[in-house]
């Protein structure tokens, strides 16, 4: 980026195209209300959390007059340059949604961004707390099982977390899973705001209302994302459906080695995918998310011509 005077800084958060930012430098000087202005926004890119941004000062303030290219960029949660993304999700109440984290695991591997797997609410329903952890270690994801009341698995999970280090990571998963509430667990100085469950939907309430990165050591972020609604996924789009079988790191060794050489591994005969799945190779649940997202890409586009 030219030399223009200015300064360096890390977004942290931004509403109504004004963002917080962490400036570079000993003092770790975070500055507030600053606007974008220049050159860059005429590309239409918008700046986000998690970018590193050049400022400018005109005397009244600063402003934002251009973004350091970008690893990645992912629009649910509204986040650039993640490396590691955990994905949250509770044993019980509300009651882990199958599919959703596979979701996230493929927009995971379609962006180069490490998935790990947190189940919370483990007093709650030990047995489906492990079944999940052991579901994901099983394709190769780190996974953990948390409990922010009994405080099981929350030093195991901190160490991994502050071992990590210089890399921007972030919490997400549906409304009510407990995110906010295990960061202020893990990280007792940052005092997220938590909400309750509703007990007649046994959904959370949408606590959360921005994505704000947390600077938990030295240019090491964390950040705590609004939850998600099931609906957010329902324009699942980021991938074409012959690049979907390879976002499945399990399903790897087979792949190229089917009867048909163009499988789509959903209904073919002689599919060694299919075949893995019914020796136990691979997992029912994994593969079914697999087919659900095959259709799904394959119906958009038809509807698409
Ligand atoms: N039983 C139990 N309840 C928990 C645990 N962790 C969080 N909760 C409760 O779950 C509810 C929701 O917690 P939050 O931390 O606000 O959830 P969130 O995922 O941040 O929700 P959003 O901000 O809406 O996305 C609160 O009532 C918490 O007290 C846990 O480990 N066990
Ligand atoms: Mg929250
Ligand atoms: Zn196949």
């Amino acid at each position: 980026m030219p030399d223009d005077n200015g300064i360096t800084a890390r977004i942290i958060s931004g509403v109504g195209g004004r963002y917080t930012v962490a400036a570079d430098g000993a003092e770790k000087r975070i500055i507030t209300n600053v606007p974008a202005r220049g050159a860059f926004r005429h590309e239409k890119i918008k700046p986000l959390p998690g970018d590193i941004v050049r400022l400018r000062s005109d005397g009244t303030g600063y402003f934002i007059t251009g973004i350091e290219e970008r690893k990645n960029a992912l629009i649910r949660p509204t986040l650039a340059n993640l490396d590691i993304l955990y994905i949250v999700t509770s044993a019980k109440q509300p009651a882990p949604a199958p599919g959703f984290a596979d979701k996230i695991t493929v927009l995971c591997e379609k962006n180069g961004i490490r998935p790990v797997i947190v189940v919370t609410k483990s007093e709650l329903d030990n047995d489906a707390a492990d079944e999940i952890t052991k579901l994901y270690g099983s394709v190769g994801y780190d996974s953990f099982s948390v409990s922010s009341v009994t405080d099981s698995g929350i030093a195991e999970l901190k160490e991994y977390i502050e071992k990590n280090k210089n890399t921007v990571s972030a919490f997400c998963g549906a409304s009510g899973v407990g995110k906010s509430t295990l960061i202020n667990r893990l990280f007792p100085d940052l005092r997220c705001e938590t909400g309750d469950i509703s007990e007649r939907i046994e959904r959370g309430k949408n606590t959360t209302r921005t994505v704000t990165l947390y600077e938990i050591s030295d240019k090491t972020y964390l950040a705590d994302t609004p939850g998600f609604s099931l609906l957010d996924f329902e324009r699942f789009d980021f991938c074409k459906k012959d690049e979907l079988p390879y976002l499945f790191p399990e399903f790897e060794p087979y792949l190229c080695k089917c009867k048909y050489t163009k499988c789509s591994h959903t209904k073919e005969d002689g599919c060694l995918i299919r075949q893995a799945v019914a020796d136990g190779e691979i997992a029912g649940s994994r593969y079914n998310s697999y087919v659900t997202l095959y259709n799904d890409i394959k119906d958009k586009k038809e509807w698409n011509k």
